[in-house]
């Protein structure tokens, strides 16, 4: 698109969206227009906060009365189906927070339409934009094809506090947290899977999905991958939200571990580096690294809208994380291994 700002308005004015409203402000070649959420007192706050000036409490009200380029959907997955098909009817470039959809055929319909439409759709999977994980698939240049691959993500943190809706979904750490880890995977393997199983729990009484999940995937290359997500687990030192990992190749080990600090293990000697910690003016503790991902996806997106690029994590490439996921409950649920067909 060749404009010099983008006109955009973000639907969905919860916890999550002030990360991304913050984001957006900073993003010159960006104009938020207008926000929108059904609850019309959150709207009102959360424009006169981000000082954007108009808001609206019916997203088809938005998209009728403003000229939109780009729509921001930071609502629960319930809802993005609806909306994103919404977006594509009205011709207006789209991305949406993630998990895609709560079901397969939900995520098929939605990238069918942006295609339909010919409007650029890309979920808002901002793990693998952590600086520590773009520069960690760069060090995996120096260790050959990964035979092995372990990520995991072991909390006590409260999530519900701030997300009470988790307590009550029916799935819940796979499709909240696990998406971005089997995300993740893809991003460092390089490679799609092929084969998977998984085994989940309840562990905290009173919440109604799983809070932990272990996934044992098979790439297509052949390299083994472990996920390992839990919000049930008592650690030295709370973590939340930060995912460890480790990547083998033949030539030499790659570890991610907390606060910034990577490994580089070869023939030659073992490395270290500590990346700077990101200093962004609205940052909160304990989520600074993915806040500052959250700037960076903007950006790639933005970027790749002005350049007429498909950006990463775009609707179909998505749809295969997507597959991982209900493969994962599928698998579960049938105590059975899954085999995926994530064929080119
Ligand atoms: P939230 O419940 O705090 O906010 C959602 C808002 O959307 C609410 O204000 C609600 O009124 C509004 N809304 C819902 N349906 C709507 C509709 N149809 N039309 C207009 N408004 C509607 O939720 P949240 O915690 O901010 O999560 C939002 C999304 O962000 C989820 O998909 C969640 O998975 C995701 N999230 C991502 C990250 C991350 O990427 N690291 C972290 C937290 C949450
Ligand atoms: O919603 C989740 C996410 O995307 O990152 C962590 C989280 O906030 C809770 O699991």
């Amino acid at each position: 698109i060749e404009k010099d700002r983008l006109r955009l308005a973000l639907i969905g004015c919860g916890y999550f969206a002030r990360y991304h409203a913050a984001a957006w402000r900073v993003i010159p070649q960006v104009e938020l227009v207008a926000v929108c959420d059904r609850a019309p007192e959150r709207a009102q706050a959360f424009a006169e906060q981000f000082d954007v000036p108009r808001y609206y409490t019916n997203p088809e009200a938005l998209f009728r009365a403003e000229r939109l380029d780009i729509v921001d959907i930071v609502t629960t997955p319930e809802s993005h189906r609806e909306l994103v098909e919404l977006a594509a009817r009205y011709g207006v470039h789209v991305i949406c927070q993630k998990p895609m959809a709560l079901s397969e055929a939900d995520c098929v319909a939605m990238v069918e339409s942006c295609e339909r439409a010919g409007v650029s759709f890309m979920v808002h999977e901002n793990f693998r934009w952590q600086r520590i994980f773009r520069r960690a698939r760069t060090l995996t240049e120096a260790i050959g094809e990964p035979f092995f691959l372990r990520l995991w993500f072991r909390s006590h943190y409260d999530v519900f506090a701030r997300q009470p809706y988790l307590a009550t979904a029916e799935r819940f750490i796979i499709l909240d947290l696990g998406v971005h880890l089997l995300d993740l995977a893809r991003f460092l393997m390089r490679d799609e899977f092929s084969t998977l199983y998984c085994i989940t729990q309840r562990v905290h009484p009173q919440i109604r999905g799983e809070d932990v999940a272990t996934i044992l995937l098979r790439s297509r290359r052949g390299a083994a991958a472990s996920i390992e997500l839990s919000y049930a687990s008592f650690a030295p030192r709370e973590l939340f939200p930060q995912t460890l990992a480790l990547i083998e190749g033949p030539l030499g080990t790659v570890l991610v571990e907390a606060d910034g600090l990577l490994r580089l293990i070869t023939s030659s000697g073992h490395t270290e580096e500590r990346l700077a910690p990101p200093s962004l003016p609205w940052q909160e503790p304990p989520g600074e690294w993915i806040q500052e991902a959250v700037l960076a996806i903007q950006q790639h997106f933005v970027d790749c809208l002005r350049r007429g690029l498909m950006p990463e994590t775009h609707g179909r490439d998505n749809l295969r994380t997507m597959q991982l996921v209900f493969a994962a409950y599928r698998s579960a649920d049938t105590t059975s291994s899954i085999a995926l067909d994530q064929s080119e």
